[in-house]
């Protein structure tokens, strides 16, 4: 069982850094999308206030955390102070307030795990969720922002990995796979574990940003415009990277017995977490600590039929990195 396999990484390993770029850069999405972005959720705004004066409206998830893809959705946390109503009928009265100004496809989901107001603005075809006071939420989003900033290869292996695991099926949190945001934080471990490490572990810095949300306390140094030369020593490509990191998840994780954890910036045990059983629906098959919500464990929407499915797609995807002829069209191939 200890015996881990050592493979070599393909000797044409760098031929591949050139179309992995490319899917990168075809990904990002352009300048004027964001800037329509920014516009709706001004205009969103507006109308919100017109009901509730003081209330605010974040981006957060992808579009504000820099790992958005072209033609996303955008995610709008409403944060709003006092309300003598319950969420439930804060979001329908949301809801037809958003409908009387046009929107289209306005839906309240009162009972989701995170309940949402969906809606899509005809003027520029963006469809947007906007949660209420999701703070937490808010705060994870810049973590991961400010991880991004602190070396370019971050963000490049967070698209690649987000565009196969959306072209490969496994980006479905509905469906027993695991969430964009799960899938940026085994990113973000990762190039922590990189010798040299690729990415320092902001949490346990001197924290320079402070905040208490819900009784949890997030602290970090997010002065990351100081650690723009952090990852300089180690050299690796992004083909490289993108190759260790099916082969980490394939071969190397130990499935049984890791917990990653971007707060402490190592593996922990699940038995010092206590996730060794089963308790309820939480399974705790593939382990990722949240970096906020410790408690929180985002592979517990895997379950025995998923956590094969993700394994036998990590194994292919490292399969194909090692010997494939065509690993940049084989690895998006859709299922
Ligand atoms: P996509 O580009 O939309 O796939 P995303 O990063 O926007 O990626 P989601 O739309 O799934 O991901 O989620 C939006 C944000 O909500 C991302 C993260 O800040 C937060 N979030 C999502 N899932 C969780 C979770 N299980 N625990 C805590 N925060 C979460
Ligand atoms: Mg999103």
């Amino acid at each position: 069982r200890n015996h881990r396999r050592e493979m070599e990484c393909r000797s044409d390993i760098d031929r591949l850094n050139a179309p992995f770029l490319e899917i990168f850069e075809s990904l990002v999405p352009a300048e004027e999308e964001k800037a329509k972005q920014k516009q709706l959720l001004a205009s969103l705004e507006k109308l919100v206030n017109k009901e509730w004066p003081g209330a605010q409206l974040y981006l957060y998830g992808s579009c504000a955390n820099s790992f958005g893809v072209s033609k996303s959705d955008i995610d709008v946390c409403l944060a709003i102070e006092d309300t003598d109503i319950s969420k439930s009928e804060l979001l329908l009265k949301l809801a037809e307030i958003l409908e009387s100004d046009n929107l289209q496809n306005v839906q309240a989901l009162t009972r989701a795990r995170v309940p949402i107001v969906k809606l899509m603005d005809p003027a520029t075809g963006i469809s947007c969720d906007i949660c209420v006071n999701n703070v937490l939420a808010v705060v994870n989003t810049k973590l991961l922002r400010d991880y991004a900033q602190i070396d370019g290869r971050l963000r490049q292996l967070a698209f690649i990995v987000k565009h196969w695991a959306k072209s490969r099926g496994v980006n479905e949190t509905y469906r027993g796979t695991l969430s964009s945001y799960a899938y940026v934080l085994m990113c973000i471990h990762f190039l922590q574990q990189r010798k040299p490490a690729i990415l320092p572990c902001l949490q346990e810095m001197k924290a320079t940003y402070t905040v208490t949300v819900d009784d949890i306390q997030c602290a970090y140094f997010d002065k990351v415009e100081n650690l723009c030369d952090f990852g300089a020593r180690n050299k690796e490509s992004i083909a490289q990277l993108v190759w260790a990191f099916f082969d980490y998840w394939a071969h190397r994780h130990d499935y049984a017995n890791a917990v990653i954890s971007v707060r402490t910036g190592s593996i922990i045990s699940k038995r010092a977490k206590e996730w060794t059983r089963r308790i309820g629906n939480d399974r705790h098959l593939i382990c990722i600590e949240d970096p906020f919500e410790i408690s929180h464990d985002l592979g517990r929407v895997v379950d025995k039929f998923t956590i094969k499915t993700l394994r036998e797609e990590f194994e292919r995807a490292a399969n194909i990195m090692q010997y494939d002829p065509n690993p940049c069209v084989t690895l998006f191939e859709p299922y």
